[in-house]
């Protein structure tokens, strides 16, 4: 099979197990596993912050963070398409009692400044609190599109000026570090929080890591515990984060390079429809645009021929190329789905 409904597909390298056998363990919920210590104090330095948490997941990491910066009732201004309102169940809502409010996302991942100062409420009795902004870097549902460090600070600099806090969901912030050609630290400068996976392109088994103050991170580690996600002898899965992150962040260009290529071969299949220009990483977002099948019966038949891809909404599905996909499995990938449209002609 090629497997390209996720980069969160990735195996761990045979380094990653090597070091998951070795790693040095004690027990985390009273502050002494070494390795996980250690995997905070390098994730905290990678993003030039005071301090990490390692959590399960990025949805815990959003969670998390999204419960230590707001009170019940108060507000988060985010996209429309952002993976914290669209795919995480409104846990921020359902658990914490925060209200979300979206503002249009531009195709390219970016928020409009004027609308996040219009979505600032005034000091009102009325009103819920505007206490947040959260941005997503890169962008899950606008086909991996990746916001530069000018781009971050324009939202921070509106959003710090109204008294409101910035989340990063940087679920894949070292793919856009490594698109944009600058340090991950550039881009969460002005963040007050980061959720970073190490379960996606990193290629680790499990996990995420918030970065922050030491304040924020003490606080965090309080609504991490009460979601259950205190755990124990957790140097088993951050001795694959740190190789993660020593190892496994340069070569996420070769991610990109095989997704612009996969999305080069989709513009030349009749029936498809992708502006290749705008593939900056490893998600590529196509439209079916031929009627004679439905984005379920040509993700159903490439799956017969041995490639997963799933649809998104409507009309479009999503491939992603990862540590687990090589140049030759693109070019397989391609020669199906060049195969399958052309029989559904
Ligand atoms: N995204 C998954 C699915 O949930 C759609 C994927 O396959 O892309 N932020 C962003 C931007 C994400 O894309 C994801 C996962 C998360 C947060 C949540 O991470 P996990 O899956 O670790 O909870």
């Amino acid at each position: 099979m090629i497997d390209l409904r996720s980069d969160t597909v990735t195996l761990p390298t045979p380094r990653m197990r090597e070091a998951m056998y070795q790693a040095e363990l004690g027990d985390d919920v009273y502050g002494e596993d070494p390795t996980v210590i250690r995997l905070q104090e390098l994730a905290a330095e990678r993003l030039g912050k005071e301090a990490a948490l390692l959590v399960t997941s990025g949805t815990m990491g959003n969670l998390v963070s999204l419960l230590t910066h707001c009170g019940r009732g108060d507000e988060v201004i985010l996209g429309d398409l952002a993976h914290i309102f669209l795919y995480e169940q409104g846990g921020a809502s359902a658990l914490g009692g925060i209200v979300l409010h979206t503002v249009r996302n531009r195709p390219d991942g970016m928020l409009d400044v004027a609308d996040i100062e219009a979505a600032v409420r005034d000091d009102n009795i009325h009103f819920p609190r505007s206490r947040l902004v959260c941005l997503e870097n890169t962008h899950n549902r606008c086909g991996g599109a990746v916001l530069s460090p000018a781009q971050m600070h324009e939202v921070a600099a509106v959003a710090h000026a109204h008294g409101l806090r910035v989340h990063v969901d940087g679920a894949r912030i070292f793919n856009a570090a490594v698109a944009l050609n600058v340090p991950v630290s550039a881009l969460a400068a002005e963040a007050d929080s980061v959720t970073f996976c190490l379960s996606k392109g990193l290629a680790a088994p499990v996990g995420a890591v918030i970065c922050g103050s030491a304040a924020f991170i003490a606080e965090a580690r309080r609504n991490r515990k009460v979601l259950g996600g205190g755990m124990r002898q957790a140097g088993v899965l951050a001795a694959a984060g740190i190789v993660a992150l020593e190892e496994m962040v340069d070569r996420l260009a070769e991610d990109h390079a095989h997704a612009r290529l996969l999305a080069e071969g989709m513009a030349e299949i009749p029936g498809l429809e992708i502006d290749p220009e705008t593939v900056r990483t490893d998600i590529v977002i196509f439209e079916l645009t031929s009627q004679k099948l439905t984005p379920a019966e040509l993700s159903a038949r490439l799956r017969a021929e041995g490639v997963l891809i799933n649809p998104t909404e409507g009309r479009k599905l999503r491939a992603v190329t990862h540590y687990g996909i090589s140049r030759a499995d693109v070019e397989q990938a391609l020669a199906t789905l060049r195969r399958v449209m052309q029989s559904a002609a």
